[in-house]
């Protein structure tokens, strides 16, 4: 029996004794049909409770009808004896986990791999076996330092976390959109995050870096400057986590089924492209719709908007390790796909949402260690930190060991072994001599070895020895190198956003020490970097300090310069007048021009009626991602027509005037334009269209501006 029926059986024995538990979703409507989706279908179908046409039940199964606790008299005191009241109030008491000590901010999405060919001569992974083979995945996006209910859209590290269900197991990537990591070491994991968390005496800031303990961890801890340059970049505000790339950071290993390894470093390349906000405008976000990104990715996947992402490798030899000019097991470090590029293995789509965000998204546990044969760790230090330490946190959040029996976690294969008992056991072990070696059993379950059971392997080639030592490396210590070539790297406009990030963030810093102790560091990394921060944070200009000085670059490395590769799921605001109908009819005009990209057109008038999608009083820049003023909504921008109580005074030009500083496209129909320079705004500008009417011309220009995306010299 495998473990699917097995699972099946299991659960058959509990409908039987519980009617109200089915496997039937109704209303459900598959929307791909392969057979990974298939496979996550029916094995999770098993767990779905429908309340539809029930009775309502104790958890114990009596059918009651809890509206009232039981009391004495009409007036007299509630009993203890009330199970009904007990069993409730009790389950709400606990209903509560520990949030994720890091990443406690997310959203999750099912999807499906498909291989693009057998990759059998890199790694003995099967679900890498064969072409067009598919695997059923489970992907969890976050930011790092937020409780749960944090804003989306604060300046961070974003997690990109992917599980496989292989047929031999499951995988996890457990991964950041950024390449690198802010240490060397994982003992320093604690310092770091205490730096960045609120602080102690009175929990502020929530889900901001912009205090004292962080910039004073970052500056006197040098090596987190690369991924900090990264952060205060455009990946540290992405639009959505649809535009975000994942990457694994540390070097791995793939080995062969005949024992041959390779390093590789892993990528997930964003089949929508990169993009991402303006801080002012994220800022705006997080105060309008805390979820919005979370938002952004359930209504994509809902409404058929699958967003996908290429696997990819890089591939190294076991004797590169130090051939860059750094060290391939030092997490700071990210290998520039000049010197290796990037083998594309496969695609992920992501295709059902989670249908109860805590028994999936919440209880998600994926672990660095959670590696399938055919994969192997390397000894970067901060990999070998993260071995322990996911497992031993979601011991926490689960309150026992048997947390890898929840549905979610569960492996879509049989599961053989001697671990026993332990709370919440879910299943019911027939083999009662749970040892090995073992006679009355056989020797069952068998151990598994390479000829016998496809058994895991370590890569037959890792060897170690050495004297025992505390310390980091000295192939570690150059962390200023690549945040250089990450800083010359940059365009123009995203230097600019570096610069405007650290200052916002450093103008927050009391100290005048730590202050100056940043730009003492990043003086190590650029000249231009430190005097343009410490010009707006009261700090002298430092002289060069050129020890770790560079002209080198890479390609493709920044948030922004490169035009997005799909337009899915975009929202184009039709600023209109129900004053005109004309100007409210433009919208349906403009989305049948829209629709074959995927770019939706909302409408805003100043209130709800035919053809209006939003009111100006709910409405702000933030909504969009490009805003066209409507020919014949043009009074509504005269700054003397505010004398309305529809709307906050000023509305509609807010909107454009934000739309277009937070570098968004701009557009105007018609005498839509007299609203352009009632608003101010410069017409010749990038990113401003302007035609009579809905022209194809015009549409060509506005899906070349979404592509574009961000015009950040504004
Ligand atoms: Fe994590 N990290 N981490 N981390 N991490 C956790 O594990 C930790 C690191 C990452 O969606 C925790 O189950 C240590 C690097 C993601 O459920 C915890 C160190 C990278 C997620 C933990 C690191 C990550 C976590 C909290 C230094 C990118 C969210 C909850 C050695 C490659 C997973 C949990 C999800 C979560 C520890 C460094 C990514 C506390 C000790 C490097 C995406 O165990």
């Amino acid at each position: 029996m495998n473990c699917l029926s097995f699972f099946i059986c299991l659960l058959g024995i509990a409908k039987a004794a519980c009617p109200y538990m089915t496997g039937e979703m109704p209303g459900l409507t598959r929307r791909d049909e392969s057979d990974a989706t298939a496979q996550t279908e029916e094995f999770l179908s098993e767990f779905y409770l429908n309340d539809q046409n029930a009775y309502m039940t104790s958890d114990v199964g009596g059918p009651i009808a809890d509206q009232n606790s039981l009391s004495v008299g009409e007036r007299g005191p509630s009993l203890l004896e009330d199970f009904i009241f007990r069993q409730k109030i009790q389950r709400f008491d606990h209903e509560r986990v520990p949030e994720r000590a890091v990443h406690a901010r997310g959203v999750g999405a099912h999807g499906v791999f498909t291989s693009y060919g057998n990759w059998s001569n890199l790694t003995a992974a099967s679900f890498l076996s064969a072409k067009d083979k598919e695997t059923p995945m489970f992907v969890r996006f976050s930011t790092v330092a937020g409780s749960r209910g944090s804003a989306d859209t604060a300046r961070d590290v974003h997690g990109f976390s992917t599980r496989f269900y292989t047929d031999e197991g499951n995988f996890d990537i457990v991964g950041n959109n950024i390449p690198v990591f802010f240490i060397q070491d994982a003992i320093l994991f604690p310092d770091l995050i205490h730096s960045v968390k609120p602080r102690g005496d009175n929990e502020i800031p929530q889900a901001a870096t912009a205090h004292d303990s962080a910039w004073d961890f970052f500056s006197r801890q040098p090596s987190s400057l690369h991924t900090l340059l990264w952060a205060m970049a455009g990946h540290g505000i992405p639009r959505s986590f649809r535009h975000v790339d994942g990457f694994g950071v540390h070097t791995y290993r793939l080995v062969t089924e005949s024992g041959k390894s390779k390093l590789v470093k892993f990528h997930w390349k964003s089949l929508q492209g990169r993009a991402s906000f303006v801080w002012e405008e994220a800022q705006q976000v997080s105060g309008k719709n805390t979820d919005y990104i979370r938002e952004d990715l359930f209504d994509a996947i809902e409404a058929g908007r699958f967003p996908e992402w290429e696997l990819g490798v890089q591939i190294m030899d076991e004797k590169d390790q130090l051939r860059f000019g750094f060290d391939l097991l030092d997490p700071t470090k990210f290998v520039p796909e000049e010197y290796v590029p990037v083998t594309k293995l496969g695609k992920m789509q992501l295709n059902r949402n989670p249908r109860n965000y805590f028994a999936e998204t919440e209880q998600v546990m994926f672990q660095p260690g959670h590696i399938v044969r055919g994969v192997d760790f390397t000894d970067d230090p901060l990999l070998q930190g993260r071995l322990f330490s996911y497992l031993d946190t979601q011991l926490n959040r689960h309150g026992g060991p048997n947390f890898e029996q929840l549905p979610i976690n569960r492996p879509r294969v049989p599961i053989h072994n001697n671990n026993r008992d332990g709370a919440a056991q879910m299943f019911i072990p027939l083999n009662k001599d749970a040892y090995t070696p073992n006679t009355p059993n056989n020797g069952s379950p068998m151990q598994a070895n390479q000829t016998v059971g496809n058994g895991f392997f370590t890569a037959p080639g890792r060897t170690v020895s050495g004297k025992l030592v505390r310390n980091v490396s000295p192939t570690f210590s150059d962390v200023w190198s690549q945040p250089r070539l990450f800083w010359n790297s940059l365009v123009p406009a995203e230097k600019q956003f570096v610069v405007d990030a650290m200052r916002f963030e450093n103008a927050n810093v009391e100290s005048s020490v730590i202050r100056s102790n940043v730009i003492s560091e990043l003086n190590r990394v650029s000249n231009d970097l430190a005097k343009r921060v410490a010009e707006a944070i009261g700090v002298a200009a430092p002289e060069p300090d050129p020890t770790y000085y560079h002209d080198n670059t890479t390609a493709n490395i920044g948030a922004f310069g490169q035009k997005l590769l799909k337009l899915e799921g975009l929202k184009v605001g039709l600023l209109a007048s129900v004053q005109n109908l004309s100007s409210v009819a433009q919208g349906a005009q403009l989305q049948s021009q829209l629709a074959s990209v995927g770019v939706d057109v909302v409408v805003v008038g100043e209130r709800k009626a035919g053809g209006v999608n939003q009111t100006y009083s709910s409405s702000d820049a933030v909504n969009f991602d490009a805003v066209i003023i409507a020919d014949g909504a043009e009074a509504l921008f005269n700054s003397a027509a505010t004398g309305t109580s529809l709307y906050p005074a000023g509305r509609p030009l807010d909107i454009l005037n934000d739309a277009f500083r937070f570098g968004k496209t701009v557009g105007a129909l018609g005498n839509g334009f007299a609203a352009l320079l009632a608003a101010q705004v410069p017409t010749d500008r990038d990113g401003v269209y302007t035609a009579d009417s809905i022209t194809d011309d015009f549409v060509t220009d506005v899906q070349d501006g979404l592509r574009t995306f961000k015009f950040l010299d504004r």
